[in-house]
């Protein structure tokens, strides 16, 4: 970027620093991923200088022949992908697409219900420090505390109870594959509108690897970076009679102009996911993360619900001696990242829970298969080890993860990742 380094070389060497970074590290936050240079450049193309409040066709600034071509692509790009009646593309990210649902089809005071954060939902999803949880009245389920499973027959029991306006379904930490006919059946017997967030399993659903809620539901949001590998951005799916209540819900409910650019990115990762070789991606992720959960608890790791069927794994770090939030400042430290997470029940609070959230999508995307993953297991039941030895002051163990740390930059060297400058 010769530009950006003349211009501003303070914020040019930041991001050098980070392409160095995601370069050097793997990356195991399951919501992250490594979007393609084709991606990257449409992110960063001239279409930001563009303003298109409105629709194609019915905009409220001239000049729009390019922008109605590109977001009318973008749009039959994701309504062939996922089988959807209609599709805005115009959503910032996952959180407005949700909060776009709430404005087109619940009112204030309303009840809705979804997955409790601290189960394995999102924010969004009616916890409440969240404007859903706030102004709409939240019913939150969770999964059996036995099985780490979501119980379909609790679920449709809270919904006959209070009968909520929006039933939520889709997770940002639960590891097992979600029953979308269920969700839309138990909608249909209550009277709610289902809304499925498939935000972080996108990319397995328009690969077949994970069922699509998109016939079975009223209501489908997403974000498009996740495993989906596209631009920061959002998306919603839905069936025609809810299609114009939601695109206005978005402009002008809740948003002016959309960003152009973003819209062109998520047109080139629809093109990308519809591949035969994006569907062997989404295949190996989940592949990956069923050898990792095996390589863990083949090391005495504990998985919330004993394993997983998709791209994450929730680790119940108790049985290890040390807290979520220790060992994930451990395994950055040792150049493996992810994020320190609730696991269901927690007797912790959310700044330092039990447990650590893994995912495959970034490591897939730099070619990693199932012997790094048992690589990968080994170095983080070495950290563990590490982190809990009480016999080792701050400097012991600092260098004992800069050694690991070295390995896993070896192993990174081999397997560049897409998107990223040379380092
Ligand atoms: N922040 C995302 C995640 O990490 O799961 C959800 O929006």
């Amino acid at each position: 970027m010769p530009a950006l380094h003349d211009a501003d070389p303070e914020v040019a060497g930041i991001i050098a620093a980070e392409n160095a970074r995601q370069h050097a590290k793997i990356r195991l936050i399951p919501s992250e991923n490594y979007a393609s240079r084709a991606v990257l450049e449409a992110t960063g193309s001239i279409l930001t200088n563009k303003y298109s409040e409105g629709y194609a066709g019915q905009r409220y600034y001239e000049g729009q022949q390019e922008i109605d071509r590109l977001e009318e692509l973008a749009v039959a790009r994701a309504r062939e992908l996922f089988g959807a009646e209609h599709v805005n593309v115009q959503p910032y990210s996952g959180s407005p697409a949700n909060q776009a649902v709430y404005l087109a089809l619940a009112d204030p005071g309303d009840t809705v219900m979804g997955m409790a954060l601290d189960q394995g939902g999102h924010l969004t999803h009616g916890a409440a420090v969240s404007v859903s949880g706030r102004h709409y009245k939240p019913v939150q389920y969770g999964v059996d505390p036995a099985t780490g499973r979501l119980d379909y027959e609790v679920i449709e029991d809270l919904a006959r109870q209070y009968r909520p306006k929006l039933l939520f379904c889709g997770a940002t930490a639960y590891p097992r594959v979600i029953d979308f006919e269920r969700f839309g059946a138990i909608g249909r017997r209550t009277g709610a509108v289902v809304v499925a967030d498939m935000a972080h399993i996108a990319g397995l659903v328009a690969a077949g690897v994970h069922p699509s809620p998109v016939p079975h539901v009223d209501v489908v949001t997403t974000t498009t970076h996740k495993s989906l590998r596209g631009p920061r951005g959002g998306m919603i799916l839905c069936r025609r009679e809810y299609a114009e209540a939601l695109d206005k819900a978005v402009f002008p409910g809740l948003q002016g102009g959309p960003h152009n650019n973003t819209t062109a990115a998520i047109a080139v990762a629809l093109k990308e996911a519809g591949t035969g070789e994006f569907r062997t991606y989404a295949r190996a992720i989940v592949d990956n993360a069923r050898a990792l959960a095996e390589a863990l608890a083949g090391r005495g790791f504990d998985l919330v619900s004993g394993g997983t069927d998709n791209h994450l794994l929730l680790v119940d770090l108790r049985g290890k001696g040390v807290t979520g939030y220790q060992m994930a400042k451990a395994l950055d430290a040792a150049g493996i990242v992810c994020n320190y997470n609730l696991i269901p029940g927690d007797p912790k609070p959310a700044r330092r829970p039990s447990g650590i959230r893994l995912g495959t999508p970034a490591v897939t995307s730099r070619g990693f298969g199932g012997a790094e993953m048992e690589q990968l297991a080994g170095w983080m039941d070495r950290v563990a080890a590490i982190r809990a030895d009480e016999g080792l002051d701050r400097k012991a163990r600092s260098a004992a993860y800069r050694k690991v740390a070295n390995e896993v930059r070896g192993l990174c060297s081999r397997f560049p990742a897409p998107g990223l400058a040379e380092v």
